[in-house]
């Protein structure tokens, strides 16, 4: 029976993925709140996935949901975790705009709920819960803007989703002094990989720069490709989570790599690999544009470094190339099946 049992909200996205990879590797029991969906929503973690019938089987997938108290309440009885990972979220900040409402209540009051349902189950079952929230790097917002940003720069959110997961991060932090939960906020910046949604800039820009390489498509549209990000690689982000959780005390704490780069120079990285010219092939569509944007994230993860002794392992260059390799083989499956009629 292993000790150490984790409950991952969010565990079908891109970082659920990765922590549960990571998890599993190193003999916790894993479990992970998926939502219903009229279609599989499970294509990130489905490698990882068997039977529950088999023996030994320590991955298991529960339907649940951040906005429902009750649900979230009866899982964290029934698991009784050691440790929570809240990487559920509504994380597009653009689309927070059109749902400012539905990601508040995801994103800000779905961790209250889930914070309450530790603090239950931690009272009456009298073994301490640790638990992690997914913070952002949107929660610095800016203008005027402090770079780089580190943890105790102010905070002055600059969308929808960014003022929600400041509420959360509060909260977070709230529980912890109010209760003496172990809670820990990791400040995340931009990190990226294959396994990244594909209506995120990054991934927008390899799946379509490597589908113009086959002759798939001809154009990207784009918004501002001025803004700039510290973009990392996800499988090293959700180390400094986990290693959040080990320390003797909680805290917050940014995660980065301390390099910025705007969009454009990640176009430029992306078609030149594949032996293009962006600017032959990028358009701008104000439809991308935001009301009020972030301009310049850049974060100073000294605090990581000294404390947790992380560091990022992929640099800049490495992660577009990675990202890259990994759409031009799907760009080449999707031409092949063109090619034989399936689609
Ligand atoms: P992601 O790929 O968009 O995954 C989000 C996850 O949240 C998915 O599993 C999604 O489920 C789930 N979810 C959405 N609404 C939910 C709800 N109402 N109840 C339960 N689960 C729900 O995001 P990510 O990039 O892995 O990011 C993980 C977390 O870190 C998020 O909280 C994000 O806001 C935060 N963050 C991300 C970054 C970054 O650069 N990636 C940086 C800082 C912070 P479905 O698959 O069913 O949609
Ligand atoms: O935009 C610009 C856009 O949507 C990056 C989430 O994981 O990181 C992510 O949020 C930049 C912005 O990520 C397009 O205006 C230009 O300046 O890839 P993104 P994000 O908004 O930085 C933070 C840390 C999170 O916490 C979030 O969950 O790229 N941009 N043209 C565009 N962005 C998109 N999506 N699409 C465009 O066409």
């Amino acid at each position: 029976m292993p000790t150490n049992r984790a409950l991952i909200t969010g565990v079908t996205g891109q970082d659920g993925s990765y922590l549960a990879e990571l998890l599993l590797a190193r003999g916790y029991e894993v479990h992970g709140v998926i939502r219903r969906s009229s279609s599989f929503n499970t294509d990130r973690i489905d490698h990882l996935y068997r039977d529950p019938h088999e023996p030994g089987v320590r991955f298991f997938l529960h339907y649940a949901d951040l906005t429902d108290a009750a649900a979230l309440s009866r899982l964290l009885h029934r698991i009784q975790p050691t440790e929570v990972y809240n990487l559920g979220a509504q994380s597009h900040v653009r689309v927070s705009f059109d749902q400012p409402v539905f990601t508040a209540e995801i994103n800000a009051v779905g961790t209250l709920k889930l914070l309450e349902a530790i603090r239950d189950v931690q009272d009456r079952v009298g073994r301490p819960v640790r638990f992690y929230q997914a913070s952002s790097s949107e929660i610095f917002g800016g203008t005027p803007q402090e770079v780089p940003q580190r943890e105790t720069t102010p905070f002055r959110p600059r969308s929808p989703y960014g003022a929600a997961k400041l509420y959360a991060h509060w909260m977070t932090v709230n529980y912890r002094e109010a209760y003496g939960l172990h809670a820990s906020c990791g400040i995340l910046f931009n990190h990226e990989s294959e396994r990244r949604g594909e209506t995120f800039v990054t991934r927008k820009i390899t799946r379509a720069a490597t589908r113009i390489a086959v002759g798939l498509q001809h154009k990207l549209f784009l918004g501002n490709l001025e803004a700039r990000r510290d973009w990392g690689f996800a499988g090293d982000y959700v180390q400094a989570m986990w290693l959040m959780l080990q320390q003797e005390r909680p805290d917050d704490y940014v995660v980065a790599t301390g390099e910025s780069h705007s969009v454009r120079e990640f176009c430029d990285r992306a078609f030149s690999r594949l032996g293009l010219k962006y600017h032959d092939h990028v358009e701008h569509d104000p439809r991308y544009l935001r009301p009020t944007e972030v301009e310049h994230l850049m974060g100073d993860a000294t605090r990581a470094r000294t404390v947790l002794g992380w560091r990022p392992s992929v640099t800049f260059d490495e992660l577009v190339d990675r990202m890259v390799d990994a759409d031009l083989a799907l760009a080449r499956r999707e031409l092949t099946l063109q090619q034989a009629g399936h689609k």
